[in-house]
């Protein structure tokens, strides 16, 4: 057997640990918390990664407009981009050039491609998909907590809570060794409530599944809140010690009786009372979130609303016991921390507060007058691709916009429209397709850095096999460009290196690395920010005794429920909602080149109830037109009475025909500039 490196799973946020042997054969770790020696069908296949037949190899230019995408060599394809954004910018200015990032990029490259953008492009323009993932939760978390760090202790610490409300979250598919945790919760007699439109995976787990409306959730919370302060349940002393804010919240909540309630939610009173009840009787009882209560354009209100229920029963503070939410991508944690956000510096700085700003201009070693103010969010920057006054070239690093931003039939357009795409990725994605230069990277297993799960643990993913002949290391990458375009500083190629200076840029943010280092992450099995100091042993459960806010205290803020904002009228008289499917990632990029993974998920499929079906004359496997105000959509219908009758749900993972972001609705949140990926109006149909 070749050697074997422990290391991290490729895809997501609970970032199960498994090693892996040169000969390319994954095996589960049990001495890693998130898995346990578990991994789902993803972790286990994760090896054919490396060996998919259209790995890219070699740069790719289009050397003509129309033209095809040709070999070049490494020199040709960076000489071209160099002098490209120069004459763009030239010509333009400094914003004509957009950078795009993701949230599978390991810290150190999260970093590097922040700083890239701020001192050698000098351009504002810079977001990335982590927008459309977790950003509802992270504003919402900010503003209550004074900090956005998924869950609030070490997931072990599920296992401790007597009942965990999950709200729009399908761990038993998207992170099934998550499962794990709350089955040894339920063996400890606790209970699971869960908030789905569908009766999913990990509704059918649950000791009470509230079914509501798609984009109701915030009425929901606070319909809650109220019957947790008819019935008695508030903790009142925790309420005056640790909490600012809840008489206002009180007055708005007075608002939400339960039978108004159950009519704009669907949810019975009567279930709404048991839900309270478990939650109010409970010592530990954790709130969680995830994408189905966030993607919505009051993303921030519904989540604030679930924290001030929490805040309300007195939650945060004690192992097993809180808000949290369960964060996305591979890095979802991290790569919302360093700087490629619009608004941000590393540390969870804001790029805005001119302290942030010059401690890390010196850090990087420019003036601080020298770096841009806040950019567009991911979405507003998709959009203005191309037009008079928006970007005219954008170099993307680590996602798929063509099949998961939303309305991406648009989106697809706005890419077209540019003058220069630049797409590193290491398959020949739908959106690297478009790009006018493709620039071939080493992947996960290929090359070493840190990622920061959904605890707020930062672990190390090691090298395991070299990159095959041709490709380079996005930090490579980025390297060659900045030195190209004779940038100040410092770039390194090397993740160690990097994270250094990460540390040092980091050091007095809200998510401060500075005292991890390398040798700790490797010896002390990861470390949890923040972390001021290399003999500071972490921070796995940040709101013990006090929250990190100027007093100490979490904030509630009231919040209405405003309603989708695309609402069903007779033209579109459904309710869309999207989501994933446990075989298929994300855009599908990596994962539809699986072969079991293809074989387990093949096709993309429209979910429906069969009361809706038969009205609508469409039978179970046949093809059936899904339509919104932006495009049309056909998949095969799948029967089922485990979702609500006014609903049907799309997974997002395939391009074409099928592809569930040519229906989706890009209204953002005001806040976090979420998309409303969650809910739209559609009207269905047989197809053909
Ligand atoms: N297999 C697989 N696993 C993954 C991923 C993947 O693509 N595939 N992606 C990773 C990433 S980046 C993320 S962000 C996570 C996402 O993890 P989850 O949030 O668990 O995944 P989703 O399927 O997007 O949404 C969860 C549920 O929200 C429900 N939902 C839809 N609308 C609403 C609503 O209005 N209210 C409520 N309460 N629920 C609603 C859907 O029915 C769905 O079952 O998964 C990670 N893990
Ligand atoms: N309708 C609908 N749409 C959604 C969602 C939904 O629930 N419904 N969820 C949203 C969410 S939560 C998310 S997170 C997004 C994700 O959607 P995307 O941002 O499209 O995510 P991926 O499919 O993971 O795309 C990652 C791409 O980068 C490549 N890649 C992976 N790692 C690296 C790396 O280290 N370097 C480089 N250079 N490339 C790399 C992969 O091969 C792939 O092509 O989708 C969003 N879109
Ligand atoms: S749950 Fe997530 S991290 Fe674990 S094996 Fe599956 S995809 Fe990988
Ligand atoms: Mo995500």
């Amino acid at each position: 057997m070749a050697g074997s490196t422990p290391t991290h799973c490729p895809y997501c946020a609970l970032q199960c640990g498994m090693t892996l042997t040169g000969d390319g054969v994954v095996a589960p770790r049990d001495d890693v918390p998130a898995n346990q020696g578990g991994l789902c069908q993803k972790g286990w296949s994760a090896a054919s990664l490396l060996t998919v037949p259209d790995r890219l190899t070699t740069p790719l230019v289009r050397r003509a407009p129309g033209g095809p995408q040709e070999p070049c060599t490494w020199d040709e394809a960076l000489d071209l981009i160099t002098a490209r954004i120069r004459a763009l910018q030239g010509a333009h200015g400094p914003d004509a050039v957009a950078v795009f990032g993701g949230g599978g990029l390991t810290n150190e490259k999260a970093y590097q491609l922040g700083k890239f953008a701020r001192i050698a492009l000098r351009t504002s323009q810079i977001d990335y998909n982590g927008r459309f993932c977790m950003s509802s939760a992270a504003a919402a978390s900010g503003r209550a907590f004074g900090m956005d760090r998924g869950l609030p202790g070490p997931i072990t610490d599920v296992a401790e809570a007597d009942v965990i409300l999950m709200a729009g979250g399908n761990v038993a598919e998207t992170m099934p060794p998550f499962m794990r945790h709350i089955a040894r919760q339920k063996e400890a007699g606790g209970a699971l409530i869960v908030i789905d439109p569908r009766r999913t995976a990990t509704a059918r787990q649950a000791d009470l599944h509230l079914q509501p409306t798609p984009g109701t959730d915030l009425a929901l919370a606070n319909g809650l809140l109220h019957l947790a302060m008819t019935e008695g349940y508030l903790d009142e002393p925790y309420i005056a010690s640790r909490t600012s804010g809840f008489a206002e919240v009180r007055t708005v909540v007075n608002g939400y009786w339960p039978e108004r309630v159950e009519r704009v939610t669907g949810v019975p009173v009567a279930h709404m009372r048991e839900a309270v009840r478990m939650l109010g009787t409970a010592r530990r009882a954790l709130v969680l979130t995830a994408r189905g209560a966030e993607q919505h354009a009051q993303g921030v209100d519904t989540v604030t609303a679930f924290i001030n229920l929490a805040l309300a029963l007195g939650l945060p503070g004690r192992p097993g016991s809180g808000y949290g939410c369960i964060t996305g991508q591979g890095n979802g944690q991290g790569g919302r921390e360093h700087g490629q956000k619009a608004d941000q510096l590393p540390g969870y700085r804001r790029i805005d507060d001119p302290a942030a700003r010059t401690h890390v201009a010196k850090v990087w070693g420019v003036d601080p007058d020298a770096l841009p103010g806040p950019g567009r969010s991911a979405y507003e920057l998709l959009d203005a691709l191309g037009t008079d006054g928006g970007p005219k070239a954008m170099l993307l690093f680590g996602s798929n916009p063509v099949v998961s931003a939303p309305n991406a039939a648009s989106v697809q357009d706005r890419l077209d429209a540019l003058d220069l795409l630049v797409v590193a990725d290491f398959v020949p994605s739908e959106t690297a397709r478009r790009a006018d230069v493709v620039l071939p990277t080493a992947q996960w297993a290929e090359e070493s850095g840190t990622m920061t799960n959904l605890e707020g643990r930062v672990l190390r993913r090691r090298r395991a096999v070299p990159p095959p002949d041709g490709v380079r290391t996005d930090l490579e990458i980025i390297s060659a460009l900045a030195n190209r375009l004779a940038a100040p500083g410092d770039w390194s190629t090397d993740p160690r290196a990097v994270f250094g200076e990460l540390r040092a840029a980091s050091a007095g943010g809200v998510a401060d690395y500075s005292g991890i280092t390398y040798e700790r992450i490797e010896a002390e099995g990861g470390v949890f920010w923040p972390c001021p100091a290399e003999d500071h042993p972490g921070t796995p459960r940040p709101y013990l005794d006090r929250f990190p806010t100027p007093d100490g205290r979490a904030r509630l803020l009231p919040v209405e429920q405003r309603g989708p904002a695309e609402d069903v009228d007779a033209d579109y008289p459904l309710y869309l909602t999207t989501g994933r499917v446990l075989a298929q990632y994300q855009s599908g990029a990596q994962t539809r080149r699986v072969r079991e993974l293809t074989a387990a998920a093949p096709e993309p499929f429209v979910e429906m109830h069969p009361d809706l079906a038969e009205r609508a004359g469409i039978e179970d496997g046949a093809p059936v037109r899904v339509a919104s105000r932006r495009g049309i959509a056909v998949a095969k219908a799948r029967l089922t009475d485990t979702i609500r009758a006014d609903t049907v749900f799309m997974p997002f993972h395939w391009p074409g025909a099928g592809r569930a972001n040519t229906l989706t609705n890009a209204a953002l949140d005001p806040t976090s500039r979420m998309p409303e990926f969650k809910v739209c109006a559609v009207s269905v149909a047989p197809a053909g």
